[in-house]
């Protein structure tokens, strides 16, 4: 019994251990792996990602983490491969995390310079999209104008503004 509670408490001494040195490695990894949570309220009336607009410098990557109890998400490029307008830079490769469960995360690395777009496919209708600038990119340049008519118009007001995530960084 003695022994078993000493096991234990050693198991916690290591636990301890990681939760102090976990800040540090995420610190060190922050320059090259930022994260987009997606979440709600617990009721699901109400459903982002955050940041919703974000700025990132090419090579850098993205972990979107799906952080809502009880629903699903899925990170999914606007592209014709995903049955949806082009809403990446040209050459640039389509993404679809398909369904995460909570706590599971999908990572994408940007390459491409240009503004990238992007939804979740369960709720694209409720407004649930994100935009992604990488590089430098004009501020003045509002993308993508063309196929403005084919989105949700929850979506399209969702979608920050190539200028406010330029001058910010990020918009939440
Ligand atoms: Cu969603």
């Amino acid at each position: 019994m003695r022994r078993e509670r000493r096991r234990l408490l050693s198991a916690t001494g290591a636990l301890m251990l990681y939760a102090v040195a976990a800040p540090r490695a995420g610190a060190a990894g922050a320059a090259a792996e930022v994260e987009i949570v997606m979440s709600g309220t617990p009721t699901g009336s109400e459903v982002w990602f955050r940041p919703r607009g974000l700025l990132i410098a090419p090579g850098q990557s993205v972990r979107w983490t799906n952080r809502q109890t009880g629903n699903v998400h899925t990170t999914t490029a606007y592209h014709p491969a995903n049955g949806k307008p082009l809403r990446i830079p040209d050459g640039a490769k389509p993404w679809n995390s398909n369904y995460l469960m909570p706590e599971q995360s999908f990572v994408v690395t940007f390459e491409i310079p240009g503004v990238y777009d992007y939804f979740c496919i369960p709720h694209e209708q409720a407004g649930m999209v994100g935009r992604i600038v990488v590089g430098h990119v004009d501020a003045a340049t509002r993308p993508y104008a063309a196929t403005d008519s084919k989105l949700p118009a929850a979506a399209l007001a969702r979608l920050a503004d190539v200028a406010s995530i330029v001058k910010a960084g990020r918009v939440e």
